[in-house]
């Protein structure tokens, strides 16, 4: 598939690392360069993918597989590849996604332990080839990030976990941008806002003025 400019964005981070907070700066990135784009999440981003982000997150008593959250973050993944995702980026429209397989990576396979092989066979099956062009981590100490999403409010079924399920998601992270240096930025979401703020606008200009220049 050839896309005209059309870039594939993710972004990326532990809980409370301010990927929410800073999505608008990067829309205004965007749209300072005159460039379309089309928001959207993981897991989640249709109907029915938005359905199994709610089996995922809510809080059971009942255990749940790690492959079948494996399997449950993958079917999303397929829905919303097929309804949103691909036909954006083959109109030219760039994607910017609020999470996408580098979770799974940091949470079934780091966190959860399951084996990288069999994620990456499920990206080969699910994905087709399709990679991000740019993937933004906002990385920062893990107990930084759990006092912020816990001042926040109500805790979900991945927040509910101990602390070092945390830090195998931080280290899984790190790991997966330091196996794809060209695609990762890591922003020190560690700073404050103003300061993570600035290191996005950065990021985002120099990466924006190599694809168009
Ligand atoms: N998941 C998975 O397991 N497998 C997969 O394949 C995928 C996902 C795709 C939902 O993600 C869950 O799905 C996720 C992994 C799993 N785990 N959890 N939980 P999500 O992205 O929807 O939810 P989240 O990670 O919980 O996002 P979050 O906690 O909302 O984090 P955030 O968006 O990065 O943070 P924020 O809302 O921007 O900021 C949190 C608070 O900190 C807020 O009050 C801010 O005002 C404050 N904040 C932000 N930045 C700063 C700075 N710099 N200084 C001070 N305070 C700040």
């Amino acid at each position: 598939m050839r896309r005209k400019q059309a870039q594939f964005i993710t972004i990326e981070g532990g809980e409370g690392a301010g990927k929410s907070t800073n999505i608008a700066v990067i829309q205004a990135c965007l749209q300072t360069a005159g460039i379309d784009y089309l928001h959207t999440r993981e897991p989640g981003g249709t109907p029915l993918a938005e359905e199994i982000r709610n089996l995922l997150l809510t809080q059971r008593t009942e255990q749940v597989a790690p492959d079948a959250e494996l399997l449950m973050a993958f079917a999303a993944r397929a829905q919303h590849l097929n309804q949103v995702i691909w036909p954006a980026l083959e109109a030219g429209t760039t994607v910017l996604c609020d999470r996408f397989t580098d979770a799974t990576f940091a949470y079934q396979g780091a966190g959860r332990g399951i084996e990288d092989t069999k994620i990456t066979q499920l990206e080969q099956l699910v994905q087709q080839g399709l990679q991000p062009d740019l993937t933004l981590l906002f990385d920062l100490p893990v107990e930084v990030g759990l006092e912020r999403a816990r001042q926040r409010g109500d805790l979900d079924r991945f927040e509910s976990e101990q602390l070092a399920f945390f830090e195998r998601v931080r280290e899984g992270y790190l790991a997966r941008a330091s196996l794809n240096p060209q695609r990762f930025e890591i922003i020190d979401a560690s700073q404050d806002l103003a300061a993570v703020a600035s290191q996005v606008r950065e990021v985002m200009s120099r990466r924006l003025s190599q694809t168009n220049g």
